[in-house]
Formats: structure tokens, sequence, C-alpha cells
């Protein structure tokens, strides 16, 4: 995997880009209090994210690591499945080393340095869900050998890039690809139109994710303890046959057997499908 690890040549980033960068950190910093787990909210402090400026990888591995042995490394873009999960495997986040233009902050097709960097860095220093990512990428080298990636890949879909969590003061998210978009930071939170549906793990292998718009469905998690038992104690190999015997769900579906935090607009009334 080295070879696909390139140097971050924090240089070649233009003052348009730490601007880009900067306009995107001060307007989610505005958003996010009050809507993102606290975990997220410790993290972008604990790591120092708020000095301004397209972090330099260098110095932001050396305060991750002391906190929980985790690195940066800047990659040109997305890496091979098997290559991204043996970099989470050794606690290595692979970060795209570009920044989207001042044209495109609200969407971007491939992720950028502030949507890794901003959206799923912070979290790598809580203890827990930085254990968590190690386990999905072991779990990811072994989803490789079972050919069962589709279905590997709707959990990090719905927990790493788009989950909720239930904390006291009521639903947080904790998803790098909300957290990282200021549209969907409100939406995921206050919109009527998505289900919210306690995690499953079952249940969420079955289900179909969107990858160009808001999602339909959101998977709220009581704790990333929850979810780092989930990933530890389950033997995949069985769960991945009985999910491939089982209807897939589309995004919006609903189950008798769903823990509804909400049942948003567009669920489809029809399809309240019995197991
Ligand atoms: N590569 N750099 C990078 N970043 C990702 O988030 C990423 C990737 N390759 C594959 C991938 N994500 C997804 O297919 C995972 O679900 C495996
Ligand atoms: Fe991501």
């Amino acid at each position: 995997m080295e070879n696909w690890i390139i140097p971050q040549d924090w240089a070649h980033f233009t003052p348009q880009d730490h601007i880009v960068w900067d306009t995107l950190y001060a307007r989610q910093s505005a958003l996010l209090p009050g809507r993102a787990a606290a975990a997220f909210i410790d993290g972008l402090e604990r790591l120092e994210l708020s000095r301004g400026g397209i972090p330099e990888f260098g110095a932001l591995s050396e305060r991750l690591h002391a906190q929980t042995g985790w690195r940066v490394v800047a990659v040109p873009g997305l890496v091979p499945d098997d290559v991204f999960f043996r970099m989470l495997a050794a606690r290595i986040f692979p970060a795209g080393n570009f920044i989207r233009r001042p044209d495109q902050l609200d969407y971007l097709e491939a992720p950028d340095v502030f949507h890794d960097v901003f959206g799923h860095v912070p979290l790598l220093s809580d203890p827990v869900f930085a254990d968590y990512m190690q386990a999905y990428g072991e779990g990811g080298l072994r989803a490789l050998e079972l050919g069962a990636l589709p279905a590997l890949a709707r959990l990090y879909w719905y927990t790493v890039e788009f989950g909720l969590v239930r904390e006291a003061g009521g639903l947080r998210i904790y998803g790098a690809g909300i957290v990282s978009s200021a549209g969907e930071s409100r939406f995921a939170l206050e919109s009527e139109s998505p289900n919210r549906i306690g995690f499953d793990l079952e249940r969420l292998l079955r289900t179909r994710y969107k990858i160009d718009e808001f999602q339909a469905v959101y998977f709220v998690i009581e704790s990333f303890e929850q979810l780092l038992r989930a990933t530890l104690d389950t033997d995949f190999a069985p769960l991945y046959a009985r999910v491939g015997t089982l209807a897939e769900l589309a995004p919006a579906d609903v189950l008798a057997s769903d823990r509804l935090f909400t049942r948003g607009a567009q669920a489809s009334a029809s399809k309240s499908l019995a197991e």
C-alpha cells in the first residue's frame, strides 16, 4: 500500500486553496455545535484543526498519533478497496491531496482534503471510534476474501459516512459525509423526509444507499461502543450468507421490525414489509 501514498507537499496548496478550507471550516464550525456528536467537536479541538488553512499532515499526524496511534497520509484520490482496507487496518487514514474549487463548495464527487480531514479525522482521535475504524479495515480484508464487499461497504456508508448517534440532548451527527456538508448537516437532523432508524447490523447490510443526494435513511447508534461491539462480536460470514437470502431494501423502505426514531415523509407506506 506504500506506493499509493504520495508526499502532501503542503507548499503546493495556493492561497485560494487555504481560503476554500477556511470558508468551509467557518461554515461548518458555525453549524455543528449542538448538531455534531460531542466526540467530533472534542476532536476538532484536540487536533487543533481550527488553526486556519489546510492542515500539514506531518504535524497533524504527530498530534493524532499521540492520541490513538492513527496517522494521516496523502493519496491522489480513491485507492483500490484492498489498499484502503489495509491502510485502515494499519491505522493509516488516506486523505485526498486536493481541495475543491470555490464554485464547488456545496458538492463534489470525489472526497477532497476537506471531506477527508475535517470529516473523518477528528473522530480518529476518539479511542473507541479509532478502534472501530481499524476493525472495519480488518473486516474489509475479510469481506474481500468472501466476495462480500458490497454488503460491508453499506456498513461504512451508514456509519462512518452518514451515521447519527443518540446523545443526552438528542440525535447528533458523526458521519463524515454529513459533518462536511452544510446542507446535509441540517437535513440529517431537521428534515421530515428521511427515515431515522435504530442501528441493526443485519437490517443495515440489506439496505441500498444513494451516492449523489441526501440520504433517505439514517441509522442511529447509541454509542461508538455499540458500533465497535457489533463489529468485533459478529461472525460476518454467516451474516453475509443470511443477508444474501433476504430481499434487499430500498433506502426509503420501512420494516415492521424497525426501531423508528422518525418515520420519514418519503417512507413509502406500502413498503412496510414484514420480515
Ligand atoms: N479510497 N482514498 C480513499 N478514500 C475512501 O474513502 C475510499 C477509498 N477507496 C475505497 C472506499 N473508500 C470505499 O469503497 C470503501 O467502502 C471501501
Ligand atoms: Fe469519506
